[in-house]
């Protein structure tokens, strides 16, 4: 590894600071290309952006839930699907929608396993159709300070959980992606320990806002996004919400998850959205809408306590952050 690499892992970030696109630069960059005499001239080429924003099948038969958030305007897709973390395709918020149309995503398989009465794998498309498809609007909250509002398609993680069975010793559950470097590129770089892995306590996971996604704006997801299933916790940072599971393992212990494993002290396991508990470089008191000029106040559970805090009673949530 070279020493570039090296030092950059001391503190705490594994890339390379050159192949970083601040997020100050980015949104400059993107706010000129969204003037509409500016497109053309920058040096991003026209045919990346039109693929990132490029529209997938529709899908039928969607109900709108009643848990959506209301008098919220929600995200463009357009920034929904070309502003993306997922590091398998690199690490610049562009990478993604230029890079991950090279996963295949059908046949998907996924493997359900560990403190279960019925170990399965399941095919995504019969997943699909066993569960009734719901669009929910969710806010959501990566932990580098920004935000969107997206109308989700998918089913509670816990119409799942119940055809898996959970044993009695099931406490936890683990959701994981392919470990795959042909397929995701990114893992031929030792950013994470991989392949990305999340997880979520039982009850976390049982709570009717936890959702598992395979689609938005009334949509296929697109890959840059999780496709063909991805993991949302609305009231926790993004970093929890794995895409593209293809396993599925329910525990007795607190499984070790990706980011907690490559930074304990800067991402905790719970990673619940607490404008009180700061990252240690940098605040998590507001936080910048993408689409929106100004920043906005971050609200603890990211809006979402009447309905989960009560899952937290009794816990002191700077200690288990
Ligand atoms: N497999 C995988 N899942 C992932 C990531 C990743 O790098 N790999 N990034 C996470 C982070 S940090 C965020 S903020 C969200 C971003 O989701 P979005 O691109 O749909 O907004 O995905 C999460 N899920
Ligand atoms: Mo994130």
């Amino acid at each position: 590894m070279d020493s570039h690499i090296k030092r950059s892992r001391l503190l705490g970030n594994p890339i390379p600071s050159s192949e970083i696109t601040p997020e100050a630069v980015y949104r400059a960059r993107r706010q000129f290309m969204t003037g509409a005499v500016a497109v053309g001239l920058t040096g991003v080429p026209a045919l990346a952006r039109a693929e990132g924003a490029a529209k997938t099948a529709s899908l039928s038969g969607v109900k709108k839930s009643s848990l959506s958030v209301t008098g919220e305007e929600t995200s463009t897709w357009d920034n929904a699907t070309t502003y993306n973390n997922y590091y398998e395709f690199g690490t610049s918020k562009s990478d993604p929608a230029e890079n991950a149309h090279t996963l295949k995503v059908r046949p998907w398989t996924i493997v359900c396993d560990g403190e279960i009465k019925k170990p399965q794998k399941l095919d995504i498309d019969a997943l699909i159709k066993t569960f009734a498809l719901e669009e929910r609007v969710s806010r959501f909250r990566c932990v580098e300070a920004w935000s969107m509002v997206i109308p989700w398609v998918g089913f509670p993680l816990s119409k799942l959980l119940e055809k898996l069975q959970p044993t009695s010793r099931a406490k936890y559950i683990a959701l994981e992606t392919v470990y795959d470097p042909d397929r995701m590129p990114g893992q031929h770089r030792p950013v994470l320990d991989w392949p990305y892995v999340e997880g979520l306590r039982i009850d976390e996971a049982m709570h009717p806002l936890t959702m598992l996604a395979v689609g938005m704006y009334g949509r296929v997801l697109p890959n840059q996004n999780g496709a063909p299933l991805r993991l949302i916790v609305p009231w926790k940072y993004g970093f929890k919400s794995v895409k593209s599971i293809a396993k599925i393992t329910l525990l007795e212990q607190q499984p070790k998850t990706a980011w907690n494993v490559r930074n304990p002290g800067e991402y905790g396991f719970y990673a619940n959205v607490n404008p009180q508990v700061d990252h240690p470089r940098w605040s998590q008191a507001k936080e910048r809408r993408i689409g929106d000029f100004l920043r906005r106040k971050t609200l603890m559970f990211n809006g979402y306590s009447t309905q989960v805090a009560s899952l937290y009673t009794g816990m002191d949530l700077r200690k288990l952050y």
